[in-house]
């Protein structure tokens, strides 16, 4: 379908960043699937590389694919990371944690040279919030940290269930999604967020990206900061 084929788009351009002995940051969703599946038919021509995977569904799809994975006992800086949005606005600012991945993502982003985020045209926004910030909360007393955000102005606020069960991250916690309504200041936000006791990582990536590549129906488009 359409939004499939932006994304493929997207996800596959993205290789052309990659270079011969890099480590690569792996990120999570559907668009980075497009990547990593590149990724390993470059890899069975010969391509050099080691990913490190920020999700168990990513590491599923890299051993599907055939692309060799490492982890940050090999080395604590990435030559380049890409990764997926759920929203991305002008200044490059993302909500990221539709899947779930956030806090492994901003690790593997964060600890990257490069961060390259691959969308489908539909992520790119001009003021971000439509997309509810998923917050990822320690499950102890979850209903006391949910209270305290709750009181910092969102608008509605819902843990985040999976088949009626309530979703666990691949780090063992919970995620509260929270509606804000149209986010101001991004980085006054995610940072007002991080002192909450209870807060793991907000969806809130700011200032990370370097570039963006947009799928459209009629290609891709790289945007730069
Ligand atoms: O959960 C995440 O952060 C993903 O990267 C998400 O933001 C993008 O997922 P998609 O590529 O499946 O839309």
């Amino acid at each position: 379908d359409q939004v499939e084929l932006r994304k493929k788009r997207a996800g596959e351009k993205a290789v052309e960043w990659i270079e011969d002995g890099m480590t690569i940051g792996l990120g999570s969703g559907s668009t980075v699937y497009w990547t990593i599946k590149k990724l390993g038919e470059l890899v069975n021509k010969g391509m050099k590389i080691k990913g490190v995977p920020s999700s168990i569904r990513t590491e599923g799809w890299a051993n599907q694919f055939g692309v060799p994975l490492t982890d940050f006992q090999q080395g604590t800086e990435l030559d380049l990371a890409i990764d997926g949005a759920d929203e991305v606005d002008p200044s490059f600012h993302l909500i990221k944690g539709g899947g779930g991945s956030l806090v492994r993502e901003k690790i593997v982003n964060a600890a990257s040279k490069n961060l390259i985020i691959v969308v489908d045209e539909s992520k790119v926004v001009s003021n971000l919030g439509e997309f509810g910030v998923p917050i990822e909360v320690v499950p102890f007393g979850w209903e006391v940290t949910e209270r305290r955000i709750s009181q910092m102005g969102c608008r509605s606020i819902q843990l985040r269930k999976s088949e009626n069960e309530i979703y666990v991250s691949n780090n063992g916690n919970y995620i509260l999604d929270c509606h804000f309504g149209y986010i101001e200041n991004a980085m006054n936000l995610h940072a007002q967020l991080k002192q909450v006791v209870g807060v793991v990582e907000t969806g809130l990536f700011i200032g990370m990206t370097d570039h963006v590549i947009v799928g459209k129906d009629n290609g891709v488009q790289v945007l730069r900061k």
